[in-house]
């Protein structure tokens, strides 16, 4: 019988060192201690001997179950404990794979043309100054000398709310407004969101504008000539420009200023319409009927004003081919700049 111990010990022994995970360790558990297993057989044959002997084997049979006991849960426990370890191991955080990139931030087109020209502007001497979006008719055309019947005044135009206040549609009522509360000599800028009822490739329904206007005693077109040219070099480098004459009803000579192509040099081409020059702003003496309005002694004050739109600066300086672009928020095009 000793011997029968032995072997089985033997075989116990070699099946454990195989076992490699708890589904094997739980079938030798099966083999040797299930109901119908080796030791449990070993008992059941106990039942035919002596006395004397059921006692000295049925110890021996016990001493060696517990043992095999002892040795399987050990072994199932040790199991449970790698494949904790295992699990662990798995769900760590792999910190030599590649990061997700981070991408900075950047400044839209639009908001860096206002600044690179507000810079200029300030450079000059001039303030900038801010004002309401919803404005009133008054500020927002009357005080500019554009009368009711005018077209600009359009229900077609311009944004009307209900109240009978409008979406400004140029940043000049925030002139208006400064010089209803202090005294020239002054010089500003206005930049802003205005609103205009258009939506095509080369027009949005919000823009943005800067405007500018300097009062003092004897300002004249040489003024407006000097000032402008001076921006328009910093702006878009040594080039030619012109002034044509225009119209404005808030100024008076008016005329607009071009720049010698920038695409073609002046050669003509399908951005210029051939004609070699492209418009950057409009600009004019301040009508002296404006300054009735703001109560300014014309006889004493003299001004000139401008006016120019942010995307067609950011559309020029950048060869951007649709406004609606600047709009979008498509962080393909954002990214390029
Ligand atoms: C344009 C032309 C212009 C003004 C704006 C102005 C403002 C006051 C008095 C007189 Cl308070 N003028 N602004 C003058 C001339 C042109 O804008 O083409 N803007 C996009």
């Amino acid at each position: 019988m000793t011997q029968a111990y032995e072997e089985i010990w033997t075989e116990f022994s070699d099946e454990k060192e195989k076992a490699q995970n708890i589904k094997d360790v739980e079938a030798i558990k099966i083999k040797f201690l299930g109901k119908k297993g080796i030791v449990t057989g070993l008992l059941k044959q106990l039942g035919t001997l002596s006395v004397e002997e059921k006692k000295e084997k049925g110890a021996k049979i016990n001493e060696l179950k517990a043992k095999l006991t002892e040795i399987i849960e050990a072994k199932i426990k040790s199991l449970e404990a790698e494949d904790q370890e295992q699990k662990i191991r798995a769900d760590r955080p792999d910190y030599s794979l590649p990061g997700l990139a981070m991408l900075p931030g950047a400044t839209h087109p639009v908001l860096r043309i206002v600044r690179e020209i507000s810079e200029i502007f300030v450079s000059m001497g001039f303030f900038i100054a801010d004002g309401p979006e919803v404005e009133s008719e008054y500020y927002n055309f009357e005080a500019l000398n554009v009368p009711s019947h005018h077209p600009a005044r359009d229900m077609q135009d311009s944004f009307y709310l209900e109240s009978g206040h409008v979406l400004r549609t140029q940043t000049s009522p925030v002139q208006i407004r400064t010089m209803e509360k202090i005294k020239p000599p002054f010089k500003m800028i206005a930049p802003g969101k205005v609103f205009r009822r258009d939506n095509d490739i080369t027009h949005s329904p919000v823009f943005h504008q800067i405007e500018g206007l300097v009062v003092g005693e004897n300002v004249s077109m040489c003024d407006l000539k000097g000032t402008l040219v001076y921006f328009a070099e910093r702006m878009f480098g040594k080039r030619s420009f012109r002034f044509r004459p225009s119209y404005f009803p808030f100024t008076e000579p008016s005329a607009e200023m071009d720049i010698q192509c920038i695409f073609c040099s002046g050669g003509g081409c399908k951005i210029c319409k051939g004609s070699g020059w492209i418009e950057i702003l409009g600009c004019g003496m301040v009508n002296p009927k404006v300054f009735a309005g703001v109560n300014y002694d014309s006889e004493k004050f003299s001004g000139f004003a401008f006016g120019m739109g942010i995307e067609r600066q950011a559309i020029l300086r950048y060869g951007i081919n649709d406004i609606r672009l600047l709009f979008g928020s498509d962080i393909r095009f954002l990214r390029q700049f």
